[in-house]
């Protein structure tokens, strides 16, 4: 049995990677998160004491950083400032967590001689044409478009160097994006979820013609446990599950699922700078760790995120007006 650090443990991915290796190995989990607006304690509810420990935090903190890795085996790095429309508001947050904690994160497993994994984005690469028969790889030229996913590529560097330069035993992962259960309300799909359940009608940026791949998020999760089990230290891997759909599409499917007129949806101001399409080639992933995803069909996978969003009103409930009220200044 070991110790998983698990930054950002609080957060939409995290708390879902949190009960994934609580249900599917033996190893305890320490959280590390600041519960910042996207940090939800709610998320960690009903897990074992005895395997289980949270500490409030920052990661930018490092001499708490450097106590809490010298107690763990392995540290899965999720923390970050996620959202790209709050890095076009504000983007100092995202350059210290982002740029900074990953930097204080790398020192200390460098000096304690730790496993690191690095949470990554496929943003770092930018955006394709919508005909491009490319997709990304891990060979792919980083381009990032926002301050967010500039933060995120400039962490990943961070991560090369430490390998390159001191030797530390780390990998990295670029997921694309993520939907299912306990994702942020300001996010495209729970926003639209939550909207449709209050009478409000779903706001589509600009055209909506935009693709984005999604995953479910626990797809994502087994994969991370597939490279922390398999991974070669110093390698990259693209996580994606060929799940390429534009925003009208996506709008119009959740209106049709949650018993809605297709077209019930208003659009609203474009995003600045908005990235017109991403999409991942996950063939290193599939084929050097054998990993498979097993969500493969995205309306059942939206149905079943839908239902939790209904069953889990008081989750979500106290954040609504606020991220709503934040949108509506933008005119969005
Ligand atoms: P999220 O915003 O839901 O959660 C982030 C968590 O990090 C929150 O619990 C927050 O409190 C915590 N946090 C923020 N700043 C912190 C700090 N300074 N110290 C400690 N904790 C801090 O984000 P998410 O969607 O779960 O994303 C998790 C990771 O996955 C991020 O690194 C993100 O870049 C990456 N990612 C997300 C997606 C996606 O679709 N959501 C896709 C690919 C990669
Ligand atoms: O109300 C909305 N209407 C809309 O049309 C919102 C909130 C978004 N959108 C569009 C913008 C994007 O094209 O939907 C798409 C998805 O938007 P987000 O949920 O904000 O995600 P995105 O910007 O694509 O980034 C996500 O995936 C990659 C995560 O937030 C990042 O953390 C991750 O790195």
């Amino acid at each position: 049995m070991s110790i998983v650090l698990v930054t950002g443990g609080a957060g939409f991915i995290g708390s879902n990677f949190v009960r994934r290796v609580l249900e599917a190995t033996d190893d305890s989990v320490l959280v590390l998160d600041k519960l910042t607006y996207a940090g939800n304690p709610a998320s960690l509810t009903g897990l074992p004491d005895d395997r289980f420990e949270f500490v409030r935090g920052d990661i930018c903190d490092r001499e708490l950083v450097d106590r809490l890795v010298a107690r763990a085996d392995t540290v899965v790095h999720f923390a970050a400032e996620s959202h790209n429309d709050n890095s076009l508001r504000d983007p100092e947050p995202f350059i210290t967590t982002n740029l900074y904690g990953t930097f204080a994160l790398l020192e200390a497993v460098r000096k304690h001689d730790k496993r690191f994994h690095h949470i990554s984005t496929d943003e770092v690469y930018g955006d394709l044409e919508l005909d491009d028969p490319e997709r990304f790889r891990e060979t792919t030229s980083y381009q990032p478009s926002s301050p967010y996913s500039a933060s995120k590529a400039g962490s990943d560097h961070l991560v090369r160097a430490w390998v390159r330069s001191f030797g530390v035993r780390a990998t990295i992962s670029n997921c694309s994006n993520n939907y299912g259960p306990r994702q942020h309300i300001e996010k495209f799909i729970p926003r639209q979820i939550t909207n449709i359940i209050d009478g409000v009608r779903p706001k589509l940026y600009g055209q909506g013609r935009n693709v984005r791949d999604w995953i479910h998020v626990d797809d994502h999760n087994s994969a991370v446990l597939r490279i922390l089990e398999a991974g070669e230290i110093g390698q990259t891997y693209l996580i994606g599950a060929d799940g390429e759909h534009d925003n009208k599409t996506v709008i119009e499917l959740l209106l049709r699922l949650m018993g809605q007129p297709a077209d019930a949806y208003d659009h609203v101001n474009d995003r600045p700078g908005h990235d017109l399409r991403y999409a991942i080639d996950a063939t290193k992933l599939r084929t050097e760790l054998g990993w498979v995803p097993t969500y493969s069909d995205f309306a059942s996978g939206l149905a079943a995120t839908i239902d939790w969003y209904r069953a889990n009103e008081a989750w979500w409930r106290p954040h609504k007006s606020a991220v709503e009220a934040k949108y509506a200044t933008q005119g969005q």
